[in-house]
């Protein structure tokens, strides 16, 4: 293509509303540009890239025996009533009547509309295993759309599901998935981690999240150090004390109640009565269905609300109590809440309070905190739970082994669902004997502008992207530096003609543009290899190449280009591709 006669809107400055590197990069080099918030038209450039990694994707769906369909964006309200998720989900749910007053949502996920698909048209267990995907827009209308692509209220996922006949069948199905992802991020150029997720509610569930590493990213995870264990920190598992950690025998001390003036927070407490947080055990009031409860955990660690609500059975609301349900659930004031002679109200416990002594708690009263707790005879403990976000004290809960913590940007994700939507809606198919069972479901997303985004955050530098070659827009980026001198412009024609011809992807920046423009742009948009034809080197009968990721230049007789371009461009396919070999 010819870059004089493409819509590539570069920017110069840092647009304002950028607050990631993604976000402003995609907006200076020309590739999206903003219709309202969320909600971002694809320019040219832009839109190569998605084509790119949807044809990664299709691809290697393909590969794992997953058939294409398209399903429609308008879903019937009366498909998620049967899942019952159209009350269920509030104002994100995208909602629309039609001329005849029907209800609809713009779809933010389609199990419903898949599960109705399958369950009229498969009957036998002949027609199983099934996997259907599609790459469709998603709406989902979020409370603050931001960061551009990576958390929009319109944008492009790939979303396949898997039908089996038994938790067996479901089971290569989610790993057939499971290794599909790896196989495309890792061809996108990626570097990402597989991480244990939350599955939330859903029931049967288990599930790992796909994500880029990058300081950036909304997500946090854990990965061991040692073993292959990693984790979303919403769901990292936090071990208790080991039995050889507990103290030896009861060395219980009387409890006592201690004036601690306006001191409510763990530092303003220990600092005042010169404890450790180890030693303080905090309870925070939170309310399931209108009914409070107590939570404990030690000092030095916070209520994992992810852990709690799933361990509550994961369907209703769990929520931090506000000043006055504490006051009515205690008797005292936030901040000073403790778990003795709290009257019918449940304790849960943290793992880590197990073997703790002489603790110190809020006294239920304002100012007031009680030393010397002890388990069993002060309180009582209900049920003791992993309720906590692991820190980096902790160790693998696998391996014992040491972890790390990054950042992460969740690009993919897949669930086992079970029978969830199946019983539901009643998916089912005559068994070998001829009864009736449910389909065993499962589901598979991955972002498609998210990946785009993510691939820019993890390849850029100071003067743009750096685009890996898989997904780059364009392969090559002829570069004549003066279009007025003959020479260069000529030269420049003849290699975009040659390299056309051997069916490479090439821009040919044909602008009557400065030297200095030129190069900025170049590296601005990031296509992976630069041909600079300049005035000095052409006079030698030569041209001289540079790939954007680095700062060797190579010179090639005008005569060879095509050729040299050629064994380049293969060369890096095949790095990637051993690279490819070697991780998967
Ligand atoms: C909704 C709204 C937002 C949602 C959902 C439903 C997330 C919803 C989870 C999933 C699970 C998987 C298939 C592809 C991979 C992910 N946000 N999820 O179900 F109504 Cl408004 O989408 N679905």
């Amino acid at each position: 293509m010819r870059y004089s006669r493409m819509l590539i809107p570069t920017l110069r400055e840092d647009p304002g509303e950028a607050e990631i590197v993604s976000h402003c990069l995609m907006l200076r080099s020309g590739l999206i540009r903003k219709l309202a918030a969320g909600v971002y038209n694809f320019l040219p450039l832009g839109w190569r890239v998605m084509k790119k990694i949807e044809q990664i994707v299709r691809e290697e769906m393909e590969l794992a025996g997953a058939q294409e369909v398209f399903l429609p964006v308008l879903c019937p309200s009366e498909l998620w009533h049967e899942s019952a998720r159209w009350d269920a989900y509030g104002k994100e749910l995208m909602r629309i009547t039609d001329r005849h007053g029907r209800d609809f949502c713009l779809g933010p996920t389609h199990e419903e509309v898949i599960t109705d698909l399958v369950r009229r048209e498969v009957r036998s267990y002949r027609q199983l295993p099934i996997n259907l995907y599609q790459i469709q827009t998603k709406f989902r209308d979020e409370i603050r759309p931001r960061f551009g692509l990576m958390r929009g209220r319109e944008f492009m996922m790939k979303d396949g599901y898997s039908f089996d006949r038994h938790e067996a069948g479901a089971q290569r199905a989610y790993s057939m998935m499971y290794k599909a992802y790896n196989r495309i991020f890792a061809r996108c150029g990626l570097d990402f981690r597989a991480v244990e997720a939350d599955s939330g509610p859903i029931g049967g569930s288990f599930s790992h999240e796909f994500m880029v590493l990058a300081e950036s990213g909304e997500d946090s995870i854990a990965s061991c150090t040692e073993c292959d264990y990693a984790s979303n920190l919403e769901k990292a598992e936090c071990v208790g004390p080991r039995m050889n950690e507990l103290p030896e025998g009861p060395c219980m001390k009387d409890m006592a109640e201690v004036e601690t003036p306006g001191r409510k927070s763990v530092e303003d407490v220990c600092e005042f009565l010169g404890c450790r947080p180890e030693q303080l055990v905090k309870t925070m009031i939170f309310i399931q269905e209108g009914k409070p409860l107590a939570v404990l955990v030690r000092g030095d660690h916070e209520v994992n609300e992810i852990k709690l609500k799933n361990l509550l059975g994961g369907v209703s609301e769990v929520i931090l109590a506000d000043e006055s349900t504490i006051e009515y659930a205690t008797g005292g004031p936030s901040g000073f809440s403790g778990p003795v002679g709290l009257k019918g109200l449940p304790i849960l416990a943290d793992l880590s309070l197990k073997g703790m002594v002489n603790f110190v708690v809020g006294a239920n009263e304002a100012d007031k905190h009680l030393l010397n707790v002890n388990l069993d005879r002060d309180f009582k403990v209900d049920r003791y739970a992993d309720l906590r976000y692991i820190t980096d004290k902790d160790k693998c809960p696998r391996c014992s082994g040491i972890l790390n913590f990054h950042r992460g940007i969740e690009v993919g994700h897949v669930f086992k669902l079970g029978t969830k939507y199946s019983k539901s809606m009643k998916a089912v198919f005559l068994d070998e004997d001829g009864r009736e069972q449910y389909m065993i479901m499962g589901c598979y997303g991955i972002g498609i502008g998210r990946t785009m985004a993510a691939a820019i955050e993890q390849n850029h530098d100071e003067d743009g992207i750096i685009w890996p070659l898989p997904i780059a827009p364009f392969q090559v980026h002829i570069l004549p530096v003066n279009m007025d001198n003959e020479d260069v412009s000529g030269a420049g024609e003849e290699i975009y003609q040659d390299l056309q011809k051997e069916g490479i992807e090439v821009l040919l920046d044909d602008r009557d543009e400065s030297p200095g423009i030129k190069f900025k742009d170049a590296d601005l948009i990031g296509i992976p290899l630069r041909v600079t034809v300049g005035i000095k080197s052409l006079r030698e009968g030569m041209v001289e190449m540079k790939w954007r990721d680095s700062k060797d230049v190579v010179r090639e007789g005008l005569p060879h280009i095509a050729a040299k371009v050629r064994n380049m461009i293969e060369d890096k396919k095949r790095t990637a591709d051993s690279k490819l070999e070697s991780i998967l």
